[in-house]
């Protein structure tokens, strides 16, 4: 069956090289997928193609020798070249995960396949509107944020006149209820911030540094998952 159908993004790492101390990134995703994240989005503006494409087997590699290929969704950002060229070499990469800027969805559906997921992430100062006009049928979820500021992605939330626009949790809560697909919040998510981002009703958070940036991946993973489960007990998967 397809990932698409079943995936979880509960606990969603986004990781490239720019973004660990120095660690390989196959070992935070390694961590990550072992402390039970569930989804895998690797998000470099540094590395080269064939770089993003090597990244991409070993993080494939490293989901497949922990028997999680049929849970834990493997997601490239914005370069649909590197997934296409990925493919074409075997390796299972599931989706795409692309910004309104970014190529756009339909073409990532045409070139990737009803098979494939696809997310997109919502503009934080036009999201309500948004989410009521947007023809959704071809999005697999929505990625909004940022909670809060974040020299990780500090162009992020970005409002008209150049100041950063944070969401509160009221308004990803009613984010929450509006929207017709699963919605994943991060942007400077830290562990305080999970219990009441669960309590919004949202489907998941990401997070860069929270992980990749911590001095023991791993046990910060494994703590950012422990959390979530304990603040939303019984969360069933949303569909699209
Ligand atoms: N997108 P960290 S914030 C990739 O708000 C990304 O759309 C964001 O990094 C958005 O967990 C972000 O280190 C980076 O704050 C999040």
């Amino acid at each position: 069956m397809s990932i698409r159908k079943n995936f979880d993004i509960s606990a969603y790492l986004v990781v490239g090289p720019e973004n660990t101390k120095g660690q390989h990134v196959v070992t935070i995703i390694k961590d990550a997928v072992d402390a039970g994240f569930t989804c895998v989005q690797i998000r470099s503006k540094v590395a080269s193609a064939y770089e993003l494409i090597q990244l991409t087997r070993q993080a494939s590699d490293v989901i497949a020798q922990a028997g999680k290929s049929d849970e834990v969704a493997l997601l490239v950002n914005d370069r649909l070249d590197v997934i296409l060229a990925a493919r074409k070499q075997g390796i299972k990469v599931d989706g795409i995960h692309v910004g309104q800027s970014d190529i756009p969805v339909k073409v990532c559906r045409e070139y990737l396949g009803e098979d494939s997921i696809v997310g997109l992430s919502a503009r934080a100062h036009e999201l309500f509107e948004y989410i009521k006009t947007l023809d959704v049928s071809q999005v697999d979820y929505f990625g909004a944020g940022p909670l809060h500021e974040t020299k990780t992605k500090p162009d992020c939330g970005l409002d008209w006149n150049g100041k950063v626009v944070t969401r509160s949790f009221v308004d990803i809560s009613k984010l929450a209820k509006l929207s017709p697909i699963p919605v994943v919040v991060g942007g400077g998510v830290k562990l305080v911030d999970i219990p009441p981002l669960a309590q919004t009703g949202v489907d998941g958070f990401f997070v860069v540094s929270a992980v990749a940036m911590a001095d023991d991946p791993k046990l910060a993973a494994a703590n950012l998952v422990k959390t979530w489960k304990l603040n939303k007990p019984n969360q069933s998967i949303r569909k699209a």
